[in-house]
């Protein structure tokens, strides 16, 4: 990381890894490299930079599906509660289990590579609902220059193997292989660290194991022990089965706990609280980030909220730095 980073930079920086929209990110992006200071050590950093706008202009220029000569999306814009990316090698059932998950007519067939864009769809859970990318395989057979672009925007991956084929050992360190090289780490580490990486380019993703096709097999819990030990990963896993079913109702409650979310009610004084779309939120935000859910400027003039659920007694009159909890109704008082 090149010394002499001003504060201005940094600040643009940092509302780079926050943006989460493509367009908003190519503002940063453009931003970041014109008030980057200008010196030898900083050369490296303005190329990056420069090569992430020429990309990211490119694919959002590009004719859009539906158009003339247009093609699919490389860059899916993150709706619902998360995105989560489906990763995996060839053939384990990454588009199988999209399908069945978000009722996706992802394409699956019994042939490596059928995959060759992604394709977004949505896995319900109570009132909200996760955004699953299906993507191509990572294999060094087929590589895919766009994928690290692409998983840019996600906020977890679910690694997808096929839990009865001796060779998901070997392919899954060829995954990660590659992913390395692409500065991207999946890890198994689910809490927020607060840690950023020095590199503003490097992606790091939570990883849930999905031990595919464990339909056919006498014991696929037992399975599953035997495949992360030989493989040596410590991923959080599930045993899972994209033909039978089996196993694919944890996922979302899985998620559900593990990204920390809570949802959150609004209600306006004397008025039954919104019940049918809940603002999203993570645990440790605050009352005043709900304030700039509900409307950016709402933030700036809050005065103070009541909230009802969670930690707090009924209609307890809270500032804003009062922490959220799953299912908390709050009145903002502006
Ligand atoms: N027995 C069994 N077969 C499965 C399961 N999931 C997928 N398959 C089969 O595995 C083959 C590959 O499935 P896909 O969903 O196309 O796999 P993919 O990972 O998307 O493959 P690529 O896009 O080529 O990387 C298909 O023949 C599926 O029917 C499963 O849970 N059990
Ligand atoms: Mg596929």
């Amino acid at each position: 990381m090149p010394a002499n980073l001003t504060p201005e930079y940094r600040a643009a920086e940092a509302a780079f890894r926050k943006a989460r929209d493509p367009r908003e990110r190519l503002e940063c992006l453009r931003e970041m490299l014109r008030v980057i200071p200008r010196h030898k050590g900083t050369d490296h950093l303005q190329g990056d930079i420069k090569r992430r706008i020429k990309e990211l202009s490119e694919e959002l220029e590009r004719p859009q599906r539906g158009g003339a000569r247009s093609g699919p999306a490389l860059v899916i814009r993150p709706e619902g509660a998360a995105q989560l990316a489906l990763i995996g090698p060839p053939n384990s059932g990454k588009s199988s289990l999209h399908a069945r998950l978000t009722g996706s007519a992802a394409h699956a067939a019994p042939y490596r590579f059928t995959t060759q864009y992604p394709e977004p769809g949505m896995l319900p859970h109570e009132d909200i609902a996760f955004q699953l990318v299906d993507l191509p395989a990572v294999s060094t057979e087929h590589p895919v220059p766009w994928f690290a672009s692409t998983l840019q925007t996600a906020d977890a991956s679910l690694l997808v193997v096929d839990l009865g084929d001796a060779g998901s050992v070997d392919e899954l360190e060829s995954v990660h292989a590659i992913l390395r090289e692409k500065h991207v780490t999946l890890t198994d580490r689910w809490e927020p660290t607060g840690e950023s990486d020095e590199d503003p380019f490097a992606t790091r993703l939570p990883t849930l194991l999905l031990a595919n096709k464990s339909d056919g097999l006498v014991d696929a819990e037992a399975e599953l022990r035997v495949f992360l030990e030989v493989a040596g990963l410590r991923y959080p896993a599930l045993a899972v089965s994209a033909t039978t079913g089996q196993g694919l109702g944890q996922i979302g409650p899985w998620l559900f706990g593990h990204l920390g979310i809570a949802r959150v009610y609004t209600k306006a004084p004397g008025r039954p609280p919104d019940r049918h779309r809940p603002f999203i939120l993570r645990h440790g935000q605050t009352v005043e980030d709900v304030a700039r859910l509900v409307h950016k400027d709402l933030a700036r003039s809050l005065r103070y909220a009541r909230v009802w659920g969670g930690a707090a007694f009924d209609g307890q009159q809270v500032g804003r730095e009062h922490p959220v909890t799953d299912g908390d109704v709050i009145e903002l008082h502006v």
